[in-house]
């Protein structure tokens, strides 16, 4: 067996059905020979983000795996290994390398020294022999512990290589660990003391799949919970105990719970200090539940710490929680998050069913929530303003209907999400919201939609500019007009092939919805592209401002 081939069999026996890449990549027709689909993209980043929903959606379960060549292919790779480290998402990287003997030597870019900093694991395969053990142990690095790209670079010459004997492989085991009991008791304890708690939920909640015992903890409880953005729809944002998720953007639920809480539970998160992420307010105790020992005390100090699966950490906490407490606790948590939500959404309300032209972005946003099944929907925002005029009003129903990141912000990352995501999902209808500056990064890759038969639905906010940067570059929007861009991307949508509409009109924008959900359901991709205003208002408030 050689060993392209030794590579496509074991990925086969570790679940892989569809591989993402682009040539020159022997792996990839090795796969196609095995039966692996090979998606090919317009360029790498976007191939990698395919993988990245592969395993965010599958909760990990099915591991997304991205091939590419060695030299431009990796290089031109590096954001979308850096995007999925950020978030750590468990994504298989496979870039061939130079032959062995030109590997080190200048200026040849070798993946595994280059991209060594923001992977969780980069090894090259050294000879055919230990094919098993380095595929054995990427795969355990990706089933095991927090999630992270996983790089194995195959040298060009290996692949003409026989590998002595049979191939001898089992797929890797995934093994999970859970916190100290002794830990566990102080936590529930503390919590069942607390005058106010607040649980915090991260995207660990998704990946142990522990959306069930989250749920019963807040309910026990009567405890508000927020998410982060990666973590939303961990905890059903209909619940009358939802205070949403934070972003750059949030609802005031969010801020007024946090700013009174005297306990925080922060369960499968980081608690990363990030722009894009809800700032802890001081002097609250916090019980930090985390994966990854390494995230304790790193920008939050705990002061109770439980460290394992968000599964097994919450199942045990609320064993002791109901030890201590016969029945779920009452609170005024609901009462006081519905009349803070509503005095919100009066005071948007405006914004968001506005009948203004150029349309507002809110307004389509809107609209796009009570036109879609929003239970069998899965969606994305893209870096910019789409983010933050999305994230805070969606409200979710089901887990890893939406996908939230923003630990680091690419533009144009949102398309391959959407992508990756219907293709692990066909049955739902798949969304990427996104401004005309994330789609001159990635847009190209709508052809690709079309060409591998993966019908998203593509909400575009064009407003002809990067409104975000008017505050920032006042003087060279006014003396060069720096900030415009300009396109005709329902045409360019049309030219590959796909549906693409333009929408200047308040009444088009349902009407236009349902004609590309059709469109989708047909099997063609549709972007529609919404004609918006320079919107710059976001949904924030600041601590100790009421
Ligand atoms: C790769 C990359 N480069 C730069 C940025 C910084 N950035 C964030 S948003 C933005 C402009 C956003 O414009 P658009 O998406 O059109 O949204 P608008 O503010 O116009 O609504 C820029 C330049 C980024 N997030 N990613
Ligand atoms: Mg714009």
């Amino acid at each position: 067996m050689k060993v392209g081939e030794a590579i496509a069999e074991i990925l086969k026996r570790e679940g892989v059905e569809i591989i993402f890449g682009y040539p020159v990549n022997h792996v990839l027709e090795a796969a196609a020979i095995a039966g692996i689909r090979p998606v090919i993209v317009r360029q790498e980043r976007v191939g990698l983000h395919m993988a990245d929903a592969m395993s965010r959606v599958s909760s990990g379960r099915r591991i997304g795996v991205f091939a590419m060549q060695h030299g431009p292919g990796s290089e031109n790779s590096m954001g979308g290994v850096a995007q999925a480290y950020s978030e750590s998402v468990p994504i298989l990287v496979l870039p061939m390398g130079y032959a062995r003997r030109l590997a080190h030597i200048d200026p040849n870019f070798n993946s595994v020294a280059s991209m060594r900093t923001f992977t969780k694991s980069a090894e090259p395969i050294t000879s055919p022999a230990e094919i098993a053990n380095i595929f054995r142990r990427a795969f355990s690095r990706l089933r095991n512990g927090r999630g992270g790209p996983a790089l194995v670079e195959i040298p060009v010459d290996l692949f003409a290589e026989e590998i002595p004997g049979p191939l001898v492989y089992e797929p890797a085991i995934s093994a999970r660990y859970g916190p100290d009991i002794a830990d566990v008791r102080k936590a529930a304890a503390a919590l069942v003391e607390a005058k106010h708690p607040v649980i915090y939920a991260g995207q660990g909640i998704h990946y142990a799949r522990a959306w069930e015992p989250l749920k019963r903890l807040a309910e026990l409880l009567a405890a508000p919970v927020a998410t982060s953005l990666q973590g939303k729809s961990a905890f059903p944002e209909d619940h009358p105990l939802s205070l949403g998720s934070g972003g750059l953007a949030f609802p005031p639920t969010i801020p007024h719970f946090l700013e009174k809480a005297d306990w925080v539970f922060g369960a499968g998160c980081s608690f990363t200090e990030t722009a894009f992420g809800i700032a802890m307010p001081k002097g609250k105790k916090f019980i930090h539940a985390t994966l990854d020992p390494n995230h304790l005390n790193k920008d939050v100090r705990a002061d109770i710490g439980l460290i394992g699966d968000a599964q097994l950490t919450l199942d045990a906490l609320c064993a002791e929680v109901e030890r201590l407490i016969k029945q779920p606790r009452a609170s005024s948590a609901a009462a006081e998050i519905s009349a803070i939500r509503k005095k919100w959404l009066d005071d948007w309300m405006p914004k968001l069913t506005s009948r203004e032209t150029p349309l507002s972005p809110y307004r389509v946003l809107w609209d796009l929530q009570h036109t879609v099944d929003v239970a069998n929907t899965i969606i994305t925002h893209d870096a910019g303003s789409p983010r933050d005029q999305l994230a805070p009003f969606w409200v979710t129903k089901e887990p890893l209907s939406y996908l939230g990141w923003g630990k680091t912000t690419q533009l144009g990352y949102g398309l391959g999400l959407a992508m990756g995501a219907k293709l692990a999902r066909p049955e739902k209808l798949c969304i990427n919201v996104w401004g005309d500056a994330a789609i001159g990064f990635t847009g190209m890759d709508f052809e690709t939609a079309v060409r591998e038969r993966i019908p998203i639905l593509s909400i575009l906010l064009n407003n002809f500019s990067m409104a975000m940067e008017l505050p920032i570059m006042p003087v060279s929007t006014e003396k060069y007009r720096s900030t415009d861009i300009s396109g005709d991307y329902a045409a360019m949508a049309r030219a590959f092939g796909g549906y693409g509409e333009r929408v200047t009109d308040p009444g088009e924008i349902v009407p236009a919805i349902r004609r590309g959900i059709e469109q989708t359901k047909k099997g063609i991709p549709a972007l529609l592209e919404f004609i918006t205003s320079k919107e710059l208002t976001v949904s924030k408030q600041h601590y100790g401002k009421k």
